[in-house]
């Protein structure tokens, strides 16, 4: 491959190097800039760390049923962790030990997966792969070293598609300490979206309503949510940044955020941490499971409000009709003075992509079927839906080039447990600014192209659509890395 420096690179390849251009506003960044209880109405609350240890968070959380207020008057009996939607927000510094003592007091069984990091098959809380699951009553211990900072999340592998859309998710917030200098923007928030299905009477929507018809659309709850909450209010200085972790936790709806006319987002992060340089955008699209870092920089009148929105995405088949915009974030311009505080130092970071030396091709197409009789709806890789599928093998230092052709008529939002990987482009060059991803959305009728590497972690690491409703309808498969063939345990039911 043309791009690749000669040598082998390894798998943790983004070097904070001292490459930092034009870092001389040190000042910027070490106060709060903006007023206070800027984010009172929108911040999530943290698990509390019971260790002393100041390298070590130690948290419990426990799945249970409780009543969540949608929005005023509307109450339903919601999945929750420690009683809130989304539950407390792990916030630990990368390297960081982390203890989660999780207890299920659910009805049904449950697991604890944490979405993009690259930890121990053991801890990636997939039943049949890493674990039992964890049934009513009972209790299991997370523990293990975070890999990477970065903007992440948690959620449940049992039956996702219900037990995300009942309520179980929770931001998990890697913050990397050095990053105050490359980054400089001290006002930071975490912004997880998603959305919830509540019926006419009130109760929480059953998650097979509109059949294999609803599992083949994917089904997008009618009360879209930030933080748990209906358009909540921010505060904001007129000229002073922002830096918004965004994560969207929904179970089938994309975002197409918006600031309005004359804003931009500058995107400095994805999935994965910072991208190699910083870029602007006037839209920011996020598909399931997809994670964002940007900084916004809010300017008005004292008093003014400017609206976070989703425009409409077109995801496919149906999916912008008779849909509108929706208002996320309400953000109200204070009456501090205008900040007039030096640019932004630019964003650079070394980025090796991974060496193609040697790679492994593999061509994967999406697929979705309708049996003449039953009329019934099956996704799958080449065809095959999860519960038929053989795993995709590698060994310890593949690296593959995998070329996904999406023939459905739906995009997928498509994420691998515990490792990164790369887009490539039409010329299989590393997409610029580089950057690793655990998700990447194949629109529908289009085709993309990842560099994956496998260093470490021997494991059956799962490989599937993140419309939840899609991967329960067969669009999961999974790397079956470093073990022999015949230890592959089929997919269980209600693995996804
Ligand atoms: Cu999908």
């Amino acid at each position: 491959m043309a791009y690749m420096p000669a040598g082998r690179q390894l798998g943790r390849a983004i070097v904070l190097a001292a490459a930092i251009a034009a870092a001389a506003t040190p000042a910027l960044a070490q106060e709060s800039l903006q007023a206070s209880r800027w984010d009172e109405a929108i911040r999530m609350p943290e698990a509390p760390d019971l260790n002393p240890d100041p390298h070590i968070v130690e948290i419990e959380l426990e799945a249970r049923v409780e009543p969540f207020e949608v929005e005023p008057g509307l109450i339903v009996d919601a999945w929750t962790y420690n009683g809130m939607i989304p539950g407390p927000m792990i916030r630990v510094n990368v390297g960081d030990r982390l203890i989660v003592h999780f207890t299920n007091s659910l009805p049904d069984p449950s697991t604890i997966h944490y979405h993009g990091l690259r930890i121990p098959i053991a801890m990636d809380g997939v039943p049949g792969y890493s674990q039992d699951p964890v049934k009513p009553g009972e209790s299991f211990t997370y523990d293990y070293v975070v890999p990477d900072a970065g903007i992440f999340w948690y959620h449940p592998h049992v039956m996702s598609a219900m037990q995300v859309g009942f309520g179980l998710y929770g931001a998990f917030w890697v913050e990397d300490p050095a990053e105050a200098e490359t980054v400089a923007v001290e006002d930071e928030l975490v912004i997880l979206l998603s959305d919830m299905a509540v019926n006419k009477q009130g109760e929480l929507e059953d998650p097979n309503s509109g059949g294999s018809a609803g599992m083949a659309f994917g089904r997008e709850g009618n009360h879209v949510l930030v933080n748990g909450k209906k358009t909540p209010q921010l505060l904001a200085r007129s000229g002073a940044p922002q830096r918004w972790h965004i994560i969207n936790a929904a179970k089938s709806r994309y975002y197409k955020l918006d600031l309005g006319a004359g804003f931009t987002f500058t995107r400095i992060g994805g999935d994965g941490g910072l991208l190699e340089y910083s870029v602007e955008e006037d839209f920011l699209v996020l598909g399931v499971g997809e994670r964002a870092d940007v900084i916004i920089t809010p300017r008005g009148a004292s008093g003014e409000e400017l609206m976070l929105r989703s425009q409409l995405h077109d995801r496919g088949y149906g999916s912008t009709e008779l849909r509108s915009i929706q208002d996320l974030v309400a953000i109200t311009i204070t009456d501090q003075p205008e900040y007039a505080g030096s640019p932004l130092p630019e964003v650079q970071l070394t980025i090796v992509p991974y060496s193609a030396e040697g790679t492994i091709r593999r061509e994967m197409e999406l697929t979705l079927d309708q049996d003449a009789i039953t009329k019934r709806f099956e996704y799958g890789f080449d065809k095959v839906p999860y519960w038929k599928a053989r795993p995709i093998l590698a060994d310890l230092g593949d690296t593959q080039i995998w070329t996904i052709n999406n023939t459905t008529p739906w995009s997928h939002p498509l994420h691998l447990h515990g490792f990164f990987f790369m887009v490539l482009d039409e010329n299989e060059e590393p997409v610029r600014p580089y950057e690793w991803k655990d998700t990447v959305d194949v629109p529908f009728k289009e085709t993309r192209r990842l560099l994956v590497r496998f260093g470490e972690r021997p494991g059956t690491w799962l490989f599937h659509c993140h419309i939840l409703d899609h991967a329960a309808g067969g669009l999961l498969t999974a790397v079956h890395l470093a073990l022999p063939i015949e230890d592959f345990k089929p997919f269980g039911a209600g693995a996804h």
